[in-house]
């Protein structure tokens, strides 16, 4: 039986950092997706929203070495084929229905919301 999540968007307009505060203000915690189960849950939830949504997961501190929030190893990775592809210039995780991708953690065209858990 697959377990129920529960999502939330909120505006992911000025980034990762204040995604998460957004999250946390709601009641909630940016989403960190932690199986292939949860990522097919989160993906289709993204369905019902045509941006792109941070979530947690940052390579910044060590290129290439991708922690949560709290500086522990990702449970799950999960990302689109080709992805993670942007350097040293993308380094917070993102999400949409149809992808899982690095994109840079200050908001742009690429993300604009955030997607929280509860
Ligand atoms: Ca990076
Ligand atoms: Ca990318």
């Amino acid at each position: 039986m697959q377990r129920d999540w529960c999502y939330k968007i909120v505006d992911g307009t000025q980034g990762q950092v204040a995604s998460k505060t957004n999250c946390e203000s709601v009641g909630g915690r940016l989403a960190l997706i932690s199986s292939q189960d949860e990522m097919n849950a989160a993906r289709s939830y993204m369905q019902g929203y045509s941006g792109r949504a941070f979530i947690d997961g940052t390579d910044a501190a060590q290129e290439g070495v991708w922690l949560d929030a709290e500086g522990n190893a990702m449970p799950y990775s999960g990302w689109t084929v080709s992805e993670p592809n942007g350097g040293s210039g993308e380094n917070c995780k993102g999400i949409a229905a149809s992808e899982v991708f690095d994109v840079g953690c200050i908001g742009s065209q690429y993300a604009t919301l955030g997607l929280c858990e509860q």
